[in-house]
């Protein structure tokens, strides 16, 4: 990497102070063209690595601002590089200004992502770390902040890199068997085989962890769905405790989704507000009964509601038959006015457990703590829910490695009659887990995780 890159390293408004990064081998001497120190026994040969300093940046003798220049030197930096930051006055014109200077005098501005990926071009972090870069940014709750910190501080690529070690043992099994034997019987068949199963058995376990990642680090998703009317965005107000979603008397009031994250009970939620299903009245309903649809599909839990002062009709039947493949609640509406049914025959109605049955009012906040107490239960009693403690990976791209890895480990299995064909086919395994940390580096990978970040990391 032989330019020196510049970029904001903060949000581009106005506060108390901006940060320009620099980094690259011309770092300091472009610098030195544009800063000078307050004090003046300070120059750019004596000051140390990790200092700060006062001082004024000028472009042809006109002062732009007074800051605080901070130096890094190779290889003790982010980048690995000979790095600066400028930590100037918030106001985005002064920034914009300083960037335009260092540019004029060789700087070149930052691709997104670009200084975190000469950090791990200079080996400063693996490919998961760096990723997991992106993911601290724009974390939104704790559960995914402490994901992508486990990332950040090298859990998952301890825990790929003894996988990896335990296959490549294998192949050296295979190996050694190989040359010491005379003929193909006296190879440890068996052993060699468990410990392919094994292995394979493990890489499963974390490939099944890292949906429920995954589900966390972007929040579960929750719909709320059922007839116009019944106090679906009602509901959705009270669980953001905030006036989110109009709320009127009239069917049809919400068209589109609405959408926004919350935490209950300590887990992160996407909920989703939908248009209510039934005929719909005009071209806009009609489409949001399919982003309905489309939302329900992509659920992880669905709040399925009824209005309880009603009696339930062929609507709700047949949103309910649309619905009770997936995760559900029904949720009983508008407790607060006289109930047509009770627990018993609604059970009876859906053919449902007690479990899956919430009576509440939203119009007078009643039973929803008892609902959020059943959504944490369902959500955790399903898909084999761990502690988020325990989860290392929630990474997409980590988690179609380990797929590919799983495949070829079992295509070894079923060729280790010929052991050149079995040792290839584990090689090839090897190598997805080495994709997942950047051992193997594909540039089209390298630019689809990059160009995701924001300009300035
Ligand atoms: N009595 C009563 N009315 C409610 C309750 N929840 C909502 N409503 C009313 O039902 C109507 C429809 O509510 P809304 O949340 O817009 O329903 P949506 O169409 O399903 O989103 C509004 O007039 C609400 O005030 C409740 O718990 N009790
Ligand atoms: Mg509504």
């Amino acid at each position: 990497m032989n330019t020196t890159i510049v970029a904001p390293a903060t949000y581009p408004a106005e506060s108390a102070i901006g940060i320009i990064r620099i980094s690259g081998p011309e770092t300091f001497a472009i610098i030195e063209k544009i800063f000078s120190f307050k004090s003046q026994s300070i120059n750019f040969e004596n000051v140390k690595s990790h200092s700060a300093h006062l001082g004024f940046i000028k472009d042809k003798n006109i002062l732009i601002d007074k800051v605080l220049l901070t130096i890094f030197r190779s290889p003790f930096s982010y980048t690995g590089e000979n790095m600066a930051e400028i930590s100037c006055h918030g106001n985005p014109f002064i920034i914009n200004k300083i960037i335009d200077i260092l540019i004029k005098n060789g700087c070149k501005i930052a691709e997104p992502g670009e200084f975190t990926k000469r950090a791990f071009l200079n080996g400063k972090m693996d490919l998961s770390e760096a990723e997991s870069v992106a993911d601290i940014v724009s974390s939104k709750n704790e559960i995914s902040l402490n994901l992508a910190l486990k990332q950040l501080t090298g859990q998952e690529k301890n825990l790929i890199t003894n996988l990896r070690e335990k296959i490549i043992s294998v192949i050296s099994l295979i190996e050694t068997d190989l040359d010491f034997s005379d003929s193909v019987e006296n190879i440890e068949m068996e052993k060699i085989k468990n410990l392919l199963y094994e292995t394979i058995k493990e890489i499963e376990k974390l490939i099944n962890y890292t949906d429920e990642g995954i589900m966390l680090k972007h929040g579960i998703k929750l719909v709320i769905t059922g007839k116009p009317n019944v106090g679906k965005s009602s509901l959705l107000n009270v669980l953001l405790k905030k006036e989110k979603a109009i709320v009127t008397h009239i069917p049809g009031t919400t068209r589109d989704i609405i959408e926004d994250t919350v935490t209950i009970e300590g887990l992160p939620f996407k909920i989703y507000d939908t248009a209510g299903i039934r005929k719909p009245k005009g071209l806009i309903e009609k489409i949001g009964i399919k982003k309905t649809k489309d939302a329900i599909k992509k659920s992880d839990l669905i709040l399925f509601m009824i209005d309880g002062s009603k009696k339930i009709n062929k609507e709700d039947i047949k949103i309910f038959s649309e619905i009770k493949k997936k995760n559900f609640l029904i949720v009983v509406n508008k407790l607060d006015l006289k109930l047509i049914y009770d627990e018993k025959k609604l059970m009876d109605i859906f053919k449902i457990d007690k479990n899956r049955l919430s009576f509440i009012s939203a119009l007078k906040n009643k039973g929803i703590n008892d609902l959020t107490k059943m959504i944490k239960n369902i959500i955790i009693n399903s898909n084999n829910f761990i502690s988020p403690e325990e989860i290392v990976i929630s990474n997409l791209r980590h988690k179609t490695s380990l797929k590919n890895a799983v495949k070829f480990l079992k295509k070894a299995i079923e060729n280790l009659n010929s052991y050149e064909i079995a040792v290839v086919n584990i090689k090839i395994a090897a190598d997805f887990l080495d994709k997942i940390i950047g051992k193997i580096v594909d540039e089209n990978i390298l630019d689809n995780i990059f160009k995701n970040f924001c300009i300035g990391k």
